[in-house]
């Protein structure tokens, strides 16, 4: 197995799990995100239960500069990438339009929009030299319907699932498969992230119900990324089973 797979954001949640799923499976990984300590723990784990080869590259994603140094120029045995999973991301609050906070909007912005983008741009010559290639983007339900608070984020996620239209229309030609993952509701780090550290607002989001896990995410991935040749699945739309969309729960 020489398959490579690079995933942003590894350090936890979604990420984590897809780099555990697809090492299982033989994938070598790259793994990326601002904690290095994170990342040199989990390339270590893996490597020693899996002995597949693991790249761990620490940048911001919101760093121009350090995307494009960092993913550039890959040592020549890290260069065939198959799938790059654009997962990093955040949302930053949940706050009415007048309320929220600049801030945040432009972080949010500026990883989940513009990171996604630079992280796309910097990966894909390796791809079309290829004329091969899978990019799996990492959406949300809030990208599909905006709900009350959800302004900047939902906004984000609406770019995002854009993005993943219109790579694939521009990508048709270099034959790289896209697919958009958008998830409702997973208990990862994102909610004590949106709330700041705030554990106990965080543990309300998923009060009442039993909410997606990031194995069930890194599953699907899974299942996206190993389909034959001629197959791409686009826009997978997942909830868990007490959620109907952005905004119906059964509690
Ligand atoms: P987590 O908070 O558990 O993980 C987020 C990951 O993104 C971390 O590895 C973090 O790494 C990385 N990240 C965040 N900001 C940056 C940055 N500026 N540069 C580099 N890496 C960054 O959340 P999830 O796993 O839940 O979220 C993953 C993706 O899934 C996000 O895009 C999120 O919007 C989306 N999503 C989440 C849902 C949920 O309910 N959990 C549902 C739908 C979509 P580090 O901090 O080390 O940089
Ligand atoms: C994360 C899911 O419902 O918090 O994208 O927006 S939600």
């Amino acid at each position: 197995m020489d398959k490579i797979i690079l995933i942003t954001g590894a350090t936890s949640g979604f990420g984590k799990a897809m780099a555990e799923k697809f090492a299982a499976a033989g994938w070598n990984c790259i793994i990326t995100g601002r904690r290095k300590d994170r990342l040199d723990m989990l390339s270590k784990e893996l490597q020693a239960a899996y002995k597949i080869k693991t790249l761990a590259l620490v940048f911001d994603v919101q760093n121009r500069d350090a995307v494009f140094s960092s993913l550039e120029n890959l040592p020549d045995e890290w260069k065939n990438i198959d799938v790059l999973v654009n997962n990093a991301g955040l949302a930053l609050g949940r706050d009415s339009f007048e309320n929220a906070n600049l801030d945040d909007w432009d972080t949010m912005m500026d990883t989940n929009v513009k990171g996604m983008m630079y992280v796309t741009k910097a990966v894909l010559p390796y791809m079309t030299a290829r004329k091969k290639g899978h990019i799996i983007n990492m959406g949300s339900v809030a990208g599909k319907e905006v709900y009350k608070d959800g302004n900047g984020y939902c906004a984000s996620k609406y770019a995002v699932d854009a993005l993943s239209k219109s790579m694939r229309i521009d990508l048709l030609p270099h034959r790289i498969k896209v697919t958009a993952i958008q998830p409702g509701a997973a208990e990862t780090e994102f909610a004590i992230v949106r709330f700041k550290g705030d554990a106990s607002k965080a543990k309300q989001v998923y009060d009442g119900y039993t909410p997606l896990h990031a194995e069930d995410i890194a599953d699907i991935a899974f299942y996206c990324a190993n389909l034959p040749e001629h197959v791409c699945i686009n826009d997978l739309v997942v909830t868990c089973t007490s959620q109907a969309d952005a905004i119906y729960f059964h509690k």
